[in-house]
């Protein structure tokens, strides 16, 4: 059985496992902590970092592209990326703007938890929350544009991976308390979230 290793507090981690649920593909779930396992997941993937997908033959795969990329193309034979060639590039621009703003709350978190206060940079911080809230206004605009004519999610009738990434992120924006990006700004943002987040395949990844 493929092993998923890491929190779904991650936003990566999750739109992973999110991920897998579309593409049906069974999993064990491992939750180790980059900070709190450090030793131990150092043993298991030097790399440290989640999400880690470790294959029935204990080969282990890093980064969330990645191993969507592996899982798609050599697990589930199908991706979930739209086929028409001008939706693929619109979808892998908002996922693009998700992985940024997933990025950026990373790293105000790495920011403010891992350094000393007298340490930290506010110049640095303005700039990734500037950073965050570009990618957020931007997922924000492509949502009040609408989706594709006669679609139910933002390219199809299913969520593809725009949908997944872009809830997952805006979800972690929302659960994070050092930043400060309000449903009342972003109400399409929001609104799209609460309908995602009650998928049965977002269900079944809660983020605590
Ligand atoms: N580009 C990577 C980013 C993953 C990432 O940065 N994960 C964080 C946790 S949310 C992590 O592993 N941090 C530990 C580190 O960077 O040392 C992906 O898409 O998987």
């Amino acid at each position: 059985m493929l092993q998923l290793v890491g929190y779904l507090e991650s936003p990566f981690v999750r739109r992973v496992a999110i991920s897998m649920q579309f593409l049906g593909i069974p999993y064990d779930h491992r939750e180790l902590s980059i900070f709190r396992d450090f030793d131990e997941f150092r043993a298991l993937n030097p790399l440290v970092k989640v999400p880690t997908l470790v294959l029935e033959d204990g080969q282990v795969l890093s980064d969330s592209g990645l191993i969507i990329h592996y899982l798609e193309t050599q697990v589930a034979g199908r991706s979930l990326m739209p086929a028409d060639s001008e939706a693929f590039l619109a979808a892998s621009q908002m996922v693009s703007y998700a992985l940024v703003a997933m990025e950026k709350v990373a790293q105000i978190i790495y920011e403010t938890g891992q350094r000393p206060p007298e340490k930290q940079q506010q110049s640095w911080i303005e700039r990734l929350e500037q950073q965050l809230e570009g990618a957020v206004a931007l997922m924000e605009a492509s949502l009040l544009r609408g989706p594709k004519p006669g679609k139910t999610w933002l390219f199809a009738e299913e969520p593809c991976q725009a949908d997944i990434s872009c809830a997952a992120a805006w979800r972690f924006t929302q659960h994070i308390d050092k930043v400060n990006i309000s449903a009342d700004d972003y109400p399409a943002m929001a609104a799209f979230s609460e309908r995602a987040e009650r998928l049965p395949e977002f269900l079944a990844c809660p983020l605590s």
